[in-house]
């Protein structure tokens, strides 16, 4: 008898967990296609757009609008370690390029001028776009030109965006990426503080051009054995002066994007646990994380509250690029202390 209703339990939970992973496809699907139909009002604005760590403001309880995206693409000078320059490619002058906010529903007009001075066309695919390329063919821009298409933001979600001209992964390579966010209606649940961090792995030979810069290093691409693994495009982009900051008692919300070209990050913050994880950007939402797959290309949301102050280290797991490659950063956390959940001790040497 009681086996009998064991085996009913059991068919009737593998019956609705079938039935609920159907439904919630299907949400997915019927979500973006009744995006589709939602109406942006207003004219065009001018999108906030900034470069990180900082991110635009959160889009709350807007509507949805219709929006303007000016990009640029430059080919420039940086300092990429320890006052050593590097030839960077970017988007907006910054590694990664400028943070985008949108919300589902809005219509986005991009515009996309490759600086004059470039060497090499630029594009953009965003993956954030439903479109062929996700606008790459559309915005092919030669040196001194722009380009402009428009789109719909359907799905919501954290989104990697990047220059797609060939050699893909040499343009990348050099920094071209950056995050776009679409908000679901209604907007994310509100936060304290929110931080842009951008992983990318960046491989590196003498220029022969220039003594002392370095420039893209295609052998070591493919063999993907690079020279520096990084936050923010720059080694200490996240330390010293340069720490991410919080108060004990709030909540941190990091949007985390990984550029590659080619490495999958293990996004990890010592001596925090993640409440809550929008697992690779999307709408899955995981709890009690330790550490996040970050895939080349992809994206996740990580939230956690801050309970002891201190300083935390961001690293991407696979630690030999944490300390060797560059991929460390710090959070540091003021206010008072809580020995209920954290108390360090010092004892005697008795
Ligand atoms: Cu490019």
């Amino acid at each position: 008898m009681k086996i009998k209703y064991l085996a009913l339990g059991a068919c009737l939970s593998i019956a609705f967990g079938i039935a609920g992973c159907k439904s919630n496809s299907e949400q997915g699907k019927s979500s973006a296609t009744a995006a589709i139909d939602i109406v942006a009002s207003g004219n065009p604005e001018v999108a906030e757009l900034t470069g990180a760590p900082k991110v635009p403001a959160p889009v709350g309880n807007r509507g949805a609008k219709k929006l303007i995206v000016n990009l640029v693409t430059t080919e420039m000078e940086g300092i990429i370690a320890d006052s050593i320059p590097y030839t960077f490619w970017t988007f907006n002058h910054t590694v990664p390029g400028s943070f985008i906010r949108l919300r589902v529903g809005d219509e986005v007009t991009l515009n996309l001028k490759n600086e004059a001075s470039s060497v090499l066309p630029h594009n953009i695919d965003l993956h954030a776009v439903t479109g062929p390329g996700g606008g790459a063919a559309a915005t092919s821009s030669a040196p001194g030109k722009e380009t402009s298409f428009s789109f719909k933001a359907i799905n919501p979600g954290l989104y990697v965006y990047h220059c797609a001209a060939p050699p893909v992964p040499m343009h990348i390579g050099n920094g071209m990426y950056g995050l776009i966010l679409v908000e679901p209606e209604g907007g994310l649940p509100k936060v304290d503080r929110e931080y842009y961090i951008m992983q990318g792995d960046f491989y590196t030979k003498a220029s022969a051009i220039k003594k002392g810069l370095l420039e893209f290093d295609n052998e070591k691409a493919v063999a993907e054995k690079p020279d520096y693994v990084l936050f923010n495009g720059k080694k200490g982009a996240l330390l010293g002066n340069n720490m991410i900051e919080a108060k004990v008692g709030e909540t941190v919300r990091l949007f985390v994007g990984n550029g590659g070209p080619n490495l999958t990050s293990s996004f990890h913050v010592i001596g925090e646990i993640f409440d809550n994880v929008y697992l690779e950007g999307g709408s899955t939402i995981s709890h009690n994380i330790q550490t996040t797959v970050v895939p080349a290309g992809g994206a996740a949301i990580v939230e956690f509250k801050c309970e002891v102050p201190g300083e935390y280290v961001l690293v991407d797991h696979a630690l030999s690029r944490a300390f060797n490659k560059g991929a460390i950063g710090k959070l540091k956390v003021t206010g008072e202390a809580n020995p209920k959940v954290f108390n360090a001790k010092t004892l005697s040497n008795h």
